[in-house]
Protein backbone atom coordinates (compact mmCIF):
# COMPACT_ATOMS: atom_id res chain seq x y z
CA UNK A 1 0.00 0.00 0.00
CA UNK A 2 2.89 1.96 0.97
CA UNK A 3 4.50 1.68 -2.77
CA UNK A 4 1.03 2.59 -4.21
CA UNK A 5 0.62 5.72 -2.11
CA UNK A 6 4.15 6.86 -2.98
CA UNK A 7 3.78 6.00 -6.63
CA UNK A 8 0.60 8.08 -6.66
CA UNK A 9 2.30 11.13 -5.21
CA UNK A 10 5.14 11.40 -7.87
CA UNK A 11 1.84 10.91 -10.91
CA UNK A 12 -0.02 13.66 -9.59
CA UNK A 13 3.22 15.95 -9.15
CA UNK A 14 4.06 15.12 -12.89
CA UNK A 15 0.28 16.26 -13.92
CA UNK A 16 -0.55 18.64 -16.92
CA UNK A 17 -3.41 19.64 -18.10
CA UNK A 18 -4.11 22.49 -21.20
CA UNK A 19 -8.33 22.44 -21.32
CA UNK A 20 -10.38 22.26 -18.81
CA UNK A 21 -12.34 19.35 -19.68
CA UNK A 22 -8.76 17.41 -19.22
CA UNK A 23 -8.56 18.78 -15.06
CA UNK A 24 -12.32 17.00 -14.72
CA UNK A 25 -10.83 13.92 -16.34
CA UNK A 26 -8.41 14.24 -13.95
CA UNK A 27 -10.22 14.71 -10.90
CA UNK A 28 -12.74 11.43 -12.00
CA UNK A 29 -9.56 9.32 -12.16
CA UNK A 30 -8.06 10.01 -8.60
CA UNK A 31 -11.26 11.02 -6.76
CA UNK A 32 -14.05 9.83 -9.00
CA UNK A 33 -16.22 7.01 -7.29
CA UNK A 34 -13.72 4.41 -9.05
CA UNK A 35 -11.01 6.75 -8.94
CA UNK A 36 -7.45 5.37 -7.88
CA UNK A 37 -7.66 7.49 -4.31
CA UNK A 38 -10.87 6.14 -4.13
CA UNK A 39 -9.76 2.54 -4.17
CA UNK A 40 -7.03 3.37 -1.62
CA UNK A 41 -9.33 4.20 0.93
CA UNK A 42 -11.59 1.02 0.00
CA UNK A 43 -8.20 -1.19 0.53
CA UNK A 44 -7.44 0.87 3.84
CA UNK A 45 -10.46 -0.85 5.03
CA UNK A 46 -8.00 -4.18 5.38
CA UNK A 47 -5.22 -2.64 6.74
CA UNK A 48 -4.16 -4.08 10.34
CA UNK A 49 -4.95 -2.05 13.11
CA UNK A 50 -1.65 -1.23 14.20
CA UNK A 51 -1.12 0.33 10.41
CA UNK A 52 -4.31 2.13 10.76
CA UNK A 53 -2.74 5.05 12.09
CA UNK A 54 0.38 5.47 9.49
CA UNK A 55 -1.53 4.67 6.48
CA UNK A 56 -4.95 7.12 7.19
CA UNK A 57 -2.48 9.86 7.41
CA UNK A 58 -0.17 8.57 4.08
CA UNK A 59 -3.93 8.91 2.67
CA UNK A 60 -5.01 11.83 3.89
CA UNK A 61 -1.71 14.05 2.40
CA UNK A 62 -2.54 11.96 -0.85
CA UNK A 63 -5.97 13.19 -1.05
CA UNK A 64 -5.08 16.75 -0.13
CA UNK A 65 -2.23 16.56 -2.36
CA UNK A 66 -4.42 15.27 -5.37
CA UNK A 67 -7.49 18.16 -4.65
CA UNK A 68 -4.73 20.96 -4.38
CA UNK A 69 -3.18 19.48 -7.96
CA UNK A 70 -6.30 19.45 -9.57
CA UNK A 71 -7.36 22.93 -8.43
CA UNK A 72 -4.13 24.47 -9.32
CA UNK A 73 -4.04 23.15 -12.89
CA UNK A 74 -8.12 24.79 -13.06
CA UNK A 75 -6.53 28.01 -11.72
CA UNK A 76 -4.00 27.82 -14.64
CA UNK A 77 -6.14 27.67 -17.34
CA UNK A 78 -9.37 29.75 -16.34
CA UNK A 79 -6.40 32.93 -15.35
CA UNK A 80 -4.52 32.38 -18.52
CA UNK A 81 -5.81 35.80 -20.97
CA UNK A 82 -5.39 37.61 -17.95
CA UNK A 83 -1.80 36.41 -17.70
CA UNK A 84 -1.39 37.35 -21.36
CA UNK A 85 -2.82 40.94 -20.27
CA UNK A 86 -0.48 40.94 -17.35
CA UNK A 87 2.55 44.05 -18.11
CA UNK A 88 0.19 45.69 -20.87
CA UNK A 89 -0.05 49.13 -20.39
CA UNK A 90 -3.02 50.80 -20.90
CA UNK A 91 -1.98 54.44 -20.66
CA UNK A 92 -0.21 53.53 -24.40
CA UNK A 93 -1.92 55.69 -27.10
CA UNK A 94 -4.39 53.32 -29.18
CA UNK A 95 -3.34 52.44 -33.16
CA UNK A 96 -4.17 55.32 -35.30
CA UNK A 97 -6.36 54.46 -38.10
CA UNK A 98 -5.33 56.57 -41.53
CA UNK A 99 -9.09 58.38 -42.73
CA UNK A 100 -9.38 58.53 -46.31
CA UNK A 101 -10.44 61.62 -47.98
CA UNK A 102 -13.08 62.94 -50.37
CA UNK A 103 -11.97 62.33 -54.31
CA UNK A 104 -11.10 66.09 -56.21
CA UNK A 105 -13.48 64.96 -58.55
CA UNK A 106 -16.46 64.08 -55.84
CA UNK A 107 -15.62 67.71 -54.15
CA UNK A 108 -15.77 69.51 -57.52
CA UNK A 109 -18.99 67.69 -58.72
CA UNK A 110 -20.62 68.65 -55.40
CA UNK A 111 -19.90 72.22 -55.04
CA UNK A 112 -20.96 72.24 -58.67
CA UNK A 113 -24.31 70.56 -57.88
CA UNK A 114 -24.50 72.76 -54.39
CA UNK A 115 -24.38 75.80 -56.34
CA UNK A 116 -26.97 75.07 -58.75
CA UNK A 117 -29.22 73.77 -55.75
CA UNK A 118 -28.79 77.50 -54.62
CA UNK A 119 -30.19 78.67 -58.15
CA UNK A 120 -33.15 76.74 -57.76
CA UNK A 121 -31.81 74.09 -59.70
CA UNK A 122 -33.24 70.39 -58.98
CA UNK A 123 -30.78 67.15 -58.81
CA UNK A 124 -31.80 64.87 -61.63
CA UNK A 125 -29.82 61.57 -62.76
CA UNK A 126 -30.20 58.61 -65.52
CA UNK A 127 -28.36 55.56 -66.68
CA UNK A 128 -25.06 55.42 -67.84
CA UNK A 129 -26.34 52.75 -70.12
CA UNK A 130 -28.77 54.37 -72.74
CA UNK A 131 -30.16 53.56 -76.38
CA UNK A 132 -28.94 56.00 -79.13
CA UNK A 133 -32.32 58.03 -79.33
CA UNK A 134 -31.58 59.31 -75.97
CA UNK A 135 -28.24 60.33 -76.46
CA UNK A 136 -28.02 61.41 -80.28
CA UNK A 137 -31.65 61.21 -81.79
CA UNK A 138 -33.79 63.11 -79.61
CA UNK A 139 -30.52 65.88 -79.43
CA UNK A 140 -30.45 66.75 -83.10
CA UNK A 141 -27.30 64.81 -84.42
CA UNK A 142 -28.02 63.81 -87.73
CA UNK A 143 -27.83 60.46 -88.98
CA UNK A 144 -24.24 60.38 -90.28
CA UNK A 145 -22.58 62.66 -87.40
CA UNK A 146 -19.44 61.70 -86.42
CA UNK A 147 -20.22 61.33 -82.68
CA UNK A 148 -22.06 58.31 -83.73
CA UNK A 149 -18.79 56.74 -85.51
CA UNK A 150 -17.65 53.51 -83.43
CA UNK A 151 -14.81 55.20 -83.16
CA UNK A 152 -16.31 57.86 -80.67
CA UNK A 153 -19.00 55.88 -78.90
CA UNK A 154 -18.64 52.96 -77.19
CA UNK A 155 -21.82 50.32 -78.82
CA UNK A 156 -23.37 47.50 -76.33
CA UNK A 157 -25.94 46.56 -80.14
CA UNK A 158 -26.73 47.86 -83.27
CA UNK A 159 -29.93 48.02 -85.31
CA UNK A 160 -32.31 50.76 -85.51
CA UNK A 161 -31.80 52.13 -81.85
CA UNK A 162 -28.45 50.72 -80.89
CA UNK A 163 -27.59 50.11 -76.88
CA UNK A 164 -24.65 52.43 -76.26
CA UNK A 165 -22.86 53.77 -72.97
CA UNK A 166 -24.05 57.58 -72.94
CA UNK A 167 -20.72 60.24 -74.52
CA UNK A 168 -22.94 63.33 -72.38
CA UNK A 169 -25.59 63.46 -69.92
CA UNK A 170 -27.63 65.45 -72.02
CA UNK A 171 -29.82 61.87 -71.77
CA UNK A 172 -30.55 62.06 -68.63
CA UNK A 173 -32.23 65.80 -69.40
CA UNK A 174 -33.97 64.83 -72.29
CA UNK A 175 -35.89 61.67 -70.07
CA UNK A 176 -36.47 64.80 -68.03
CA UNK A 177 -38.40 66.51 -71.40
CA UNK A 178 -39.97 63.92 -71.61
CA UNK A 179 -41.76 62.97 -68.67
CA UNK A 180 -41.34 66.20 -66.23
CA UNK A 181 -43.49 69.00 -65.96
CA UNK A 182 -42.77 72.25 -67.10
CA UNK A 183 -41.39 74.36 -66.09
CA UNK A 184 -38.02 72.45 -66.02
CA UNK A 185 -35.01 73.22 -64.02
CA UNK A 186 -32.54 70.53 -63.28
CA UNK A 187 -28.52 69.75 -62.60
CA UNK A 188 -27.60 66.58 -64.42
CA UNK A 189 -24.08 65.25 -62.76
CA UNK A 190 -23.12 61.90 -63.94
CA UNK A 191 -20.57 59.64 -65.58
CA UNK A 192 -19.83 60.02 -69.42
CA UNK A 193 -17.92 57.65 -72.07
CA UNK A 194 -15.93 58.08 -75.00
CA UNK A 195 -13.52 55.70 -77.03
CA UNK A 196 -10.76 57.86 -76.74
CA UNK A 197 -7.10 57.08 -76.17
CA UNK A 198 -6.23 58.27 -72.73
CA UNK A 199 -3.38 61.15 -72.66
CA UNK A 200 -3.04 64.24 -70.07
CA UNK A 201 -5.38 65.97 -71.48
CA UNK A 202 -8.36 62.80 -72.14
CA UNK A 203 -9.82 59.82 -70.92
CA UNK A 204 -12.38 57.29 -72.06
CA UNK A 205 -14.44 57.82 -68.48
CA UNK A 206 -15.24 61.29 -67.30
CA UNK A 207 -17.48 63.41 -65.34
CA UNK A 208 -19.94 65.87 -66.61
CA UNK A 209 -22.43 68.15 -65.14
CA UNK A 210 -25.22 69.39 -67.44
CA UNK A 211 -28.15 71.95 -66.65
CA UNK A 212 -31.43 72.68 -68.73
CA UNK A 213 -33.77 75.66 -67.62
CA UNK A 214 -37.10 75.53 -70.04
CA UNK A 215 -39.51 77.94 -69.15
CA UNK A 216 -41.66 80.63 -71.13
CA UNK A 217 -40.02 83.76 -72.53
CA UNK A 218 -36.32 82.11 -71.26
CA UNK A 219 -33.44 84.64 -73.16
CA UNK A 220 -30.09 84.38 -73.89
CA UNK A 221 -29.35 87.40 -71.25
CA UNK A 222 -31.02 84.40 -68.60
CA UNK A 223 -28.24 82.01 -69.91
CA UNK A 224 -25.74 84.86 -69.52
CA UNK A 225 -26.51 85.49 -65.86
CA UNK A 226 -27.08 81.93 -64.95
CA UNK A 227 -23.29 81.43 -66.02
CA UNK A 228 -21.97 84.81 -64.82
CA UNK A 229 -23.42 83.79 -61.17
CA UNK A 230 -22.08 80.52 -61.07
CA UNK A 231 -18.58 81.96 -61.94
CA UNK A 232 -18.52 83.83 -59.48
CA UNK A 233 -19.68 81.34 -56.66
CA UNK A 234 -16.73 78.63 -58.19
CA UNK A 235 -13.72 80.82 -59.06
CA UNK A 236 -13.89 83.74 -56.47
CA UNK A 237 -16.40 87.32 -56.72
CA UNK A 238 -13.80 88.59 -58.70
CA UNK A 239 -14.16 86.92 -62.04
CA UNK A 240 -14.86 88.10 -65.31
CA UNK A 241 -16.84 85.73 -67.62
CA UNK A 242 -16.86 85.78 -71.77
CA UNK A 243 -18.55 84.36 -74.03
CA UNK A 244 -17.60 83.02 -77.67
CA UNK A 245 -19.57 82.05 -80.68
CA UNK A 246 -19.41 77.95 -81.25
CA UNK A 247 -21.61 75.26 -82.35
CA UNK A 248 -23.09 72.25 -80.91
CA UNK A 249 -25.99 69.92 -82.62
CA UNK A 250 -28.52 70.25 -79.50
CA UNK A 251 -27.91 74.24 -79.03
CA UNK A 252 -28.30 77.52 -81.43
CA UNK A 253 -26.84 79.92 -80.68
CA UNK A 254 -24.21 78.72 -79.06
CA UNK A 255 -21.54 79.73 -77.43
CA UNK A 256 -18.14 78.62 -75.08
CA UNK A 257 -18.04 80.37 -71.87
CA UNK A 258 -14.00 81.66 -70.61
CA UNK A 259 -13.23 82.92 -66.75
CA UNK A 260 -10.81 84.77 -66.49
CA UNK A 261 -7.67 83.25 -65.48
CA UNK A 262 -7.29 82.85 -61.48
CA UNK A 263 -3.55 82.53 -61.22
CA UNK A 264 -2.68 85.97 -62.81
CA UNK A 265 -6.06 87.17 -62.87
CA UNK A 266 -6.02 88.21 -66.43
CA UNK A 267 -2.45 88.99 -66.79
CA UNK A 268 -1.24 85.92 -68.69
CA UNK A 269 0.24 82.93 -67.47
CA UNK A 270 1.55 79.42 -68.48
CA UNK A 271 -2.18 77.80 -67.30
CA UNK A 272 -3.98 80.24 -69.27
CA UNK A 273 -0.75 80.24 -72.24
CA UNK A 274 -1.08 84.05 -72.12
CA UNK A 275 -4.47 84.40 -73.29
CA UNK A 276 -5.66 85.26 -69.54
CA UNK A 277 -8.66 83.37 -69.95
CA UNK A 278 -9.74 79.62 -68.90
CA UNK A 279 -12.74 77.63 -70.60
CA UNK A 280 -15.17 76.39 -68.44
CA UNK A 281 -18.21 75.09 -70.24
CA UNK A 282 -20.17 74.75 -73.21
CA UNK A 283 -23.89 76.60 -73.69
CA UNK A 284 -26.80 77.60 -75.50
CA UNK A 285 -30.42 78.20 -76.23
CA UNK A 286 -31.54 75.01 -76.32
CA UNK A 287 -32.74 73.80 -80.23
CA UNK A 288 -36.51 74.37 -81.12
CA UNK A 289 -35.91 70.73 -82.63
CA UNK A 290 -34.77 69.61 -79.18
CA UNK A 291 -37.90 70.48 -77.67
CA UNK A 292 -40.43 69.34 -80.11
CA UNK A 293 -38.17 65.88 -80.28
CA UNK A 294 -39.52 65.51 -76.79
CA UNK A 295 -42.55 66.91 -77.12
CA UNK A 296 -42.45 70.14 -76.04
CA UNK A 297 -43.95 73.29 -77.61
CA UNK A 298 -41.06 75.18 -79.11
CA UNK A 299 -43.75 78.20 -79.43
CA UNK A 300 -44.53 78.62 -76.18
CA UNK A 301 -41.21 77.52 -74.58
CA UNK A 302 -37.48 78.49 -74.68
CA UNK A 303 -34.74 77.34 -72.68
CA UNK A 304 -31.32 77.42 -72.38
CA UNK A 305 -28.64 74.48 -71.35
CA UNK A 306 -24.95 74.56 -70.60
CA UNK A 307 -22.37 71.57 -70.06
CA UNK A 308 -18.88 71.18 -68.05
CA UNK A 309 -16.48 68.57 -67.96
CA UNK A 310 -16.13 67.89 -63.89
CA UNK A 311 -12.10 67.00 -64.36
CA UNK A 312 -11.27 70.42 -66.29
CA UNK A 313 -13.02 72.51 -63.41
CA UNK A 314 -11.14 70.61 -60.96
CA UNK A 315 -7.75 71.13 -62.93
CA UNK A 316 -8.62 74.87 -63.73
CA UNK A 317 -9.25 75.59 -59.89
CA UNK A 318 -6.42 73.57 -58.22
CA UNK A 319 -3.74 73.66 -61.17
CA UNK A 320 -4.24 69.98 -61.98
CA UNK A 321 -2.11 69.62 -65.12
CA UNK A 322 -2.29 65.44 -65.89
CA UNK A 323 -5.82 64.27 -65.77
CA UNK A 324 -4.42 60.57 -65.57
CA UNK A 325 -3.79 61.64 -61.77
CA UNK A 326 -7.56 61.68 -60.82
CA UNK A 327 -8.10 57.83 -62.16
CA UNK A 328 -4.74 56.65 -60.23
CA UNK A 329 -5.75 56.79 -56.38
CA UNK A 330 -1.94 57.94 -55.54
CA UNK A 331 -2.38 58.60 -51.65
CA UNK A 332 0.35 61.50 -52.45
CA UNK A 333 -2.09 63.58 -54.83
CA UNK A 334 -5.61 62.16 -53.16
CA UNK A 335 -3.60 64.15 -49.78
CA UNK A 336 -3.34 66.99 -51.24
CA UNK A 337 -7.19 67.79 -51.13
CA UNK A 338 -7.79 66.65 -47.36
CA UNK A 339 -7.69 70.54 -45.99
CA UNK A 340 -10.32 71.62 -49.25
CA UNK A 341 -13.17 70.13 -47.31
C1 LIG B 1 -19.70 70.97 -73.16
C2 LIG B 1 -20.93 71.48 -73.75
C3 LIG B 1 -23.29 71.44 -73.56
C4 LIG B 1 -25.64 71.12 -73.51
C5 LIG B 1 -24.38 70.70 -73.20
C6 LIG B 1 -27.96 70.30 -73.71
C7 LIG B 1 -28.85 69.35 -73.27
C8 LIG B 1 -30.11 69.33 -73.78
C9 LIG B 1 -30.48 70.23 -74.72
C10 LIG B 1 -29.56 71.14 -75.13
CL1 LIG B 1 -31.20 68.16 -73.28
N1 LIG B 1 -28.33 71.17 -74.63
N2 LIG B 1 -26.71 70.32 -73.18
C11 LIG B 1 -25.80 72.33 -74.21
C12 LIG B 1 -24.70 73.06 -74.55
C13 LIG B 1 -23.43 72.63 -74.24
O1 LIG B 1 -22.07 70.93 -73.17
O2 LIG B 1 -18.66 71.43 -73.50
N3 LIG B 1 -19.77 70.01 -72.27
C14 LIG B 1 -18.67 69.42 -71.62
Amino acid sequence: MKEKIEELLREIERLKAQKLQEVEEIRVKLLGKKGAVTRLFEEFREVLPEQKKEFGQRLNILKTKAAEKIEELRRKIEDEPAANTAGFDYTKPGDRFELGGRHPISITREEIIAIFNKFGYALAEGPEIEDDWHVFGALNFPPEHPARDMQDTFFISSGPNPVLLRTHTSSVQVRSMERMPLPIRIICPGRVFRNEAISARAHCIFHQVEGLYIDKNVSFADLKQAVLLFAREMFGEETKVRLRPSYFPFTEPSAEVDVSCNICKGKGCNICKGTGWLEIMGCGMVDPNVLEASGIDSKEYSGFAFGMGVERIAMLKWQVKDLRLYFENDVRFLKEFDSVI
